[in-house]
């Protein structure tokens, strides 16, 4: 944990106006992170979850396919990890993409 240090304006006998550090206190919260989830099913094509990992998570083509070939076979991976808001559009960009493509592929996020 980080601590902000506290500034009191120090009123001392000759009349100057110094500033020190009298405390710590701890720094606000960290906001939460998110973990992205891809989950198999037995029909969206192996080439088309690879082409989401590239596209969508800026993984290269080894990755992508390490990736998907987990989910293929332990049923669910994280993807990634992220800010809500973040997370909210990379699970967006996934449903989105595969539903226009007719495929079933279910995204999800869970706190971290
Ligand atoms: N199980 C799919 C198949 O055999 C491939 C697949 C991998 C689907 C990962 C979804 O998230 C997934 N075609």
């Amino acid at each position: 944990m980080t601590f902000q240090p506290i500034i009191a304006s120090g009123n001392s006998d000759d009349d100057s106006d110094t500033s020190v550090v009298i405390e710590t206190r701890p720094k606000t919260k960290k906001p939460p992170l998110y973990k992205v989830l891809l989950l198999n099913d037995d029909y969206t094509p192996m080439e088309f979850v690879v082409l989401i990992l590239e596209r969508f998570f800026g993984l290269t083509h080894a990755q992508s396919f390490e990736i998907m070939l987990t989910v293929h076979k332990k049923g669910v991976a994280v993807v990634g990890v992220f800010s809500h808001e973040i997370a909210e559009t990379k699970v967006g960009q996934v449903m989105d993409f595969a539903r226009r493509h007719q495929h079933p592929l279910q995204c999800t996020m869970e706190k971290e």
